[in-house]
């Protein structure tokens, strides 16, 4: 298939641009009639015609200023119409017919249930009139939706509600304006019959905001954590960057059919309901952190994103990368900083350092792309978020909202680049971001590499620190990374020394930021009075590898001592790593495989550890993934690594049956007593200690996970003993997922879980099981919660099943991608990432994973999403 590519170097400012849009949606049984009005302005001096996007429309008439324009007066192609002469400043009025009901992709108006919404980033207007449909072209848009009010009571659009009305056959209508200018991507449109949850909120500067969240009637009842965790936002935003809202209402949508997580549309987000709805009984523990945080994220958009917004789709990250930091640092704020840092640390080193790796690795400001759909990536958003907080590191806290202040202000109502973000950043603080830059520029993950010396006699304490970044497609060499590095000195006791660098004035301070700029970097600490232990890249400071040779202990020291939530834990995971990479090669020197006893020792001592941030210790007793484990071996066999992994938390649970158990009635109990964030954490603790009970697969077990099931009170529980029942080959297996079913199957959030607990299920029968799933009348290929649950949770978090040496895992997936990319060809493309990294693994998984990349692209007329993804992982990019 021949791709168009798009360059960032080819990127022109728009011919026309648009400052007024008036939209009138008139929505009738099967055809939804649009009018769209563009008052639109010539860019600059030229000739050039007026070319607006369009992606399968029918366009039923167009008018300009008022004359309707014969066939001959305009050209419609594949993706666009075109006017030869228009005036340099005109009035276009087009109709188009739209029928939301067979929009499968999800993408611009279709229907969710009986609900009409619409999806619109990054080109999902162009699917409903024609328009510039680029995000550096912003209109004031005001929007008429006419509908039965019998089935659509409720007509939303963004901004304020400015007029509604009746007509005598039963129709209403209702206008809404946004004052802000937008680009298009920020549209939104939802029209339905929906319940309301209102709240009102209060502005540190006395300004009054109604709140909205609509969900279908029966859903209206687990709304309160979301209302709360927006409430929040508001007021965090007010205080941490002085941001405001700025309409009279905020109304948040919950759909069922999304492609996503949410969306920011301006005053009108829309989201998954799976962002939106919880209470205690239907949703986990973690799915209310997830909520506050995409609740958090999308609020924070309206200034990050909204605001000011892109100047073109590489600039992405911009708004993304940046608004990810904001909701880490509110989520931070709402909760144990220390955890959140381990868990988006370790959601960066799972799947960006994966995909930095591979074929589709590009740099947080990407050069190219086929379709943009592909590239909303753990690279944007995530690294994006890590370069974002490497700035705030530099800079410190007052020197980041220094800047920040200046970025809003200065670019308030503009569409811009990273370069102008970053800039601004710069002068507001006076320091030159050039070399800093290359984080958006350079892809792949740099790799630093320590080592250190400590001089008795002269009290020095050295450490040469030298970086490489490995090559990428496209970019063959990289230039140095200004990479700041958080350090700080040990002694014996885990107390901090004092930190001088050599050739730096200042007083000594318990902490430091190295900044590493050249490929080779010298630091000297004077005065260190005793052989000190680093604790290095404290925070994870920077989104990098760090190779430094040190023995055992003193990581297990780190481990216990460190004061840096993230540096502990990274310590666990180094040991735990080490324990498998020994196992898999044979190398832990036994002839018997067994595990060393210091790590059995740690691993209780975390078990028994006593102190306020309860969820650090679950986390800490957490063994890395096996996917993270995988990134560590040239070849890749998921088997070895399955099997090792396994050995560990059975050789766990052997050696410390009782510890366990006694942990995890201690934490039952106070769980059952305590209240508060603290009764999640003992849960937590809780239910990790039932995972690695789970091993020993006895009776008592399986009656314990029985009556765990039985007598739950929340979610956490109930799921967490289905997860540890899945692994067990048993009767109560097969008894405990038909009650589940049987007591859930109206509740579509929590079949969700129900399907993902099964494909994640180790047995080896599992992918048989998935494809019998994938036939249940609950699941629905439509719906892309059901295939995430389902598919994606096999192909993304079932390593040893989508890996099974038959290659069964490999031939449902692909069998499924195939059929998918016909409905919905944005999620079909996001599936098929999980291939991309055939080669990494040995020969004759490789090998069948190929032929499953091959089979999606055998099939005719496949998408230009999959398109691209297949492409790139079986030739790599096309910059090479
Ligand atoms: N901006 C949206 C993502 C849109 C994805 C389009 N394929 C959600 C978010 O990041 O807040
Ligand atoms: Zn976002």
């Amino acid at each position: 298939m021949q791709q168009n590519t798009v360059f960032l170097n080819n990127y022109q400012p728009p011919d026309y641009l648009c400052n007024a849009v008036t939209l009138r949606f008139d929505l009738a049984e099967s055809v939804t009639a649009v009018v769209a009005r563009l008052s639109l302005q010539r860019n600059g001096t030229h000739h050039r015609p007026l070319a607006l996007d369009g992606d399968g429309l029918t366009l039923t008439s167009i008018k300009l200023d008022g004359r309707l324009l014969s066939e001959s007066e305009y050209a419609l192609t594949e993706a666009s119409l075109i006017v030869d002469h228009v005036p340099p400043e005109c009035e276009l009025e087009i109709q188009t017919r739209l029928r939301p009901q067979d929009n499968t992709a999800l993408s611009g108006l279709y229907r969710s249930g009986e609900t009409v919404c619409t999806q619109c980033e990054a080109e999902g207007f162009r699917r409903i009139t024609f328009y510039p449909d680029r995000p550096d072209v912003l209109a004031r848009f005001t929007t008429t939706i006419v509908a039965p009010r019998a089935t659509y009571p409720v007509l939303l659009s963004n901004g304020n509600l400015q007029e509604a009305g009746e007509y005598p056959d039963g129709r209403h209508w209702v206008t809404w304006h946004d004052p802000y200018p937008k680009p298009c991507y920020l549209f939104a449109l939802v029209a339905g019959d929906l319940g309301i949850v209102r709240d009102r909120y209060v502005s540190t500067a006395g300004k009054v905001i109604d709140l909205f969240i609509y969900t279908e009637h029966h859903n209206a009842d687990k709304c309160g954590h979301a209302m709360a965790a927006l409430k929040k936002a508001m007021t965090w935003d007010e205080h941490t960057y002085g941001r405001h809202y700025d309409l009279d209402r905020y109304m948040i949508v919950a759909i069922d059919d999304f492609n996503m997580g949410a969306m920011e549309n301006k005053g009108l987000n829309i989201f998954n309901t799976k962002y939106v709805l919880a209470k205690p009984a239907t949703a986990t523990d973690t799915d209310f952190d997830n909520i506050e945080s995409v609740i958090g994220h999308e609020y924070f958009h309206n200034w990050s994103g909204n605001r000011v917004t892109c100047r073109d789709w590489f600039q992405l990250s911009l708004k993304e990368g940046f608004t990810v930091f904001r909701e880490q640092q509110f989520s931070a704020a709402m909760g144990s900083a220390g955890v959140k840092r381990i868990k988006d640390v370790n959601l960066l080193r799972t799947q960006q350092f994966r995909e930095d790796a591979g074929p589709m690795a590009h740099p947080v400001r990407p050069d190219s792309y086929q379709e943009i759909n592909n590239f909303y990536t753990v690279t944007v958003y995530n690294k994006g978020a890590e370069v974002i907080r490497m700035l705030y590191r530099l800079l410190g806290e007052e020197g980041f909202r220094r800047g920040t202040d200046l970025y809003f202000e200065k670019y308030d109502g503009q569409s811009v680049t990273t370069d102008d973000f970053l800039d601004t950043l710069g002068t507001a603080n006076q320091v030159d971001l050039k070399q800093f830059g290359l984080w958006y520029t350079q892809a792949g993950t740099p790799e630093l590499t320590v080592h250190d010396h400590y001089d008795p006699d002269r009290r020095t304490y050295e450490l040469l620190v030298t970086q490489s970044c490995p090559a990428t497609p496209g970019q063959p060499h990289k230039l140095p990374f200004h990479i700041p590095l958080a350090i700080a000195l040990l002694d014996e006791n885990g107390e901090h020394l004092p930190l001088t660098l050599r050739g730096h004035s200042g007083p000594a301070e318990p902490t430091m930021l190295l900044s590493v700029r050249r490929a080779e970097e010298r630091f000297v600490f004077t005065n260190v009075r005793r052989p000190p232990v680093a604790s290095l890249l404290r925070g994870f400071s920077a989104p990098v590898k760090l190779n430094m040779s040190r023995g055992n202990d003193g990581l297990y020291f780190l481990m216990r001592h460190d004061t840096d939530a993230f540096s502990r834990w990274e310590a666990a995971q180094q040991i735990a790593v080490q324990v498998v990479i020994g196992l898999v090669q044979g190398t832990c020197g036994c002839r018997t495989p067994n595990i060393p006893d210091d790590f059995v020792a740690a691993f209780d001592q975390n078990l028994k550890a006593k102190g306020p941030d309860l969820a650090l210790f679950s986390e800490l007793l957490k063994l890395p993934s096996e996917t993270y484990i995988s990134e560590f071996f040239e070849q890749i066999d998921p088997a070895a690594i399955h099997r090792a992994v396994r050995f560990v938390h059975r050789t766990l649970a052997t050696r410390l049956t009782d510890e366990l158990l006694a942990a995890y009635n201690h934490h039952k109990n106070a769980a059952e007593r305590g209240s508060g964030s603290h009764v999640a954490g003992h849960r937590a603790i809780k239910n990790r200690c039932l995972q690695y009970l789970t091993e020993l697969e006895d009776e008592a077990i399986v009656k314990l996970i029985r009556t765990q099931l039985d007598t739950a009170s929340n979610m956490t529980d109930s799921v967490a003993a289905l997860n540890a029942l899945s692994n067990i080959p048993c009767a109560d297996r097969e008894e405990a997922f038909a009650e589940f079913y049987e007591k859930w199957c109206r509740e579509p959030l929590v079949i969700d879980k129900w399907f993902t607990v099964q494909a994640t299920s180790q047995l080896s029968n599992t992918p048989e099981r998935v494809a019998e799933l994938s036939r249940h009348p609950a699941f629905n290929i439509q719906n892309p919660n059901r295939v995430y649950s389902l598919i994606g949770a096999f192909a993304h978090r079932n390593f040893p099943g989508f890996h099974a040496q038959s290659g069964a895992g490999y031939c449902l997936v692909s069998d499924f991608i195939i059929d998918l990319d016909r409905i919905n060809p944005q999620v079909a493309a996001r599936l098929l990432k999980a291939f991309d990294d055939w080669r990494n693994f040995i020969p004759p998984l490789a090998e069948k994973m190929r032929a499953a990349i091959k089979a999606v692209i055998m099939t005719p007329s496949y998408s230009r999403d999959v398109a691209e993804i297949a492409s790139k992982s079986l030739h790599g990019s096309d910059n090479d």
